[in-house]
């Protein structure tokens, strides 16, 4: 038999240690949900451990990491660092989006971040339907069942 499920992420959504706003990662629960998707939205100001324990033991098969005060260049280029670092997690594929830093976030930032470890950087001009293709192309090129549940 086949299996006719729609093949669907489960997510770990997430913010920087640093990052109190809360708006943004309602609004891409909402989106992620609607596209399908499994979430689990770790809340504000989540520091880089728990970040890290929450992906080893529910090994999610996508992490995004959405930031809008202005520290999320600073923070996510740590935090990627220790997420690539650890076996648990280095191949799970990790993107981050938002207000990146102070200055308008630019295609600098976004090296420097793709740099770090992120496998996509979103920046302030990207919209949903950008963050969505992205992770329908992750399951074309995986084709795997393994990623529903
Ligand atoms: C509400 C708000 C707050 C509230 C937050 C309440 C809460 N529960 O969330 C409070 C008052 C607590 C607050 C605090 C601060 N804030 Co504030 N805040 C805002 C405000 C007015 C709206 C944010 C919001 O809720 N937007 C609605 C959501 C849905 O939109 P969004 O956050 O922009 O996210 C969208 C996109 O960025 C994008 N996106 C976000 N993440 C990702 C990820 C991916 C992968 C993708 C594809 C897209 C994406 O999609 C979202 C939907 O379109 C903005 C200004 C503004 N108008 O944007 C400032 C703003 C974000 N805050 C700012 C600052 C500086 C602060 C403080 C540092 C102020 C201070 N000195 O204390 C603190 C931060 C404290 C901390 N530790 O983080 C700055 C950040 C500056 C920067 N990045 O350059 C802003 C931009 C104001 C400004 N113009 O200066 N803030």
């Amino acid at each position: 038999m086949f299996d006719i499920r729609p093949l669907r992420h489960r997510i770990i959504l997430t913010t920087v240690s640093s990052d109190s706003h809360t708006w943004n990662l309602v609004y891409l629960q909402l989106l992620l949900e609607e596209a399908g998707h499994h979430v689990h939205n770790l809340g504000a100001c989540v520091p880089d451990d728990v970040l890290l324990s929450t992906v080893a033991a529910e090994r999610p098969s996508a992490v995004i990491v959405s930031t809008v005060n202005g520290h999320g260049a600073m923070d996510g280029a740590r935090v990627i660092r220790r997420l690539k670092e650890d076996p648990a997690s280095a191949h799970i594929p990790v993107m981050i989006g938002g207000k990146l830093g102070v200055a308008e976030a630019g295609d600098a930032v976004a090296a420097d971040l793709l740099l770090a470890g992120f496998d996509a950087v979103f920046t302030e001009v990207s919209d949903g339907a950008e963050l969505t293709g992205y992770l329908a192309g992750l399951i074309l090129e995986w084709g795997s069942p393994a990623l529903s549940r």
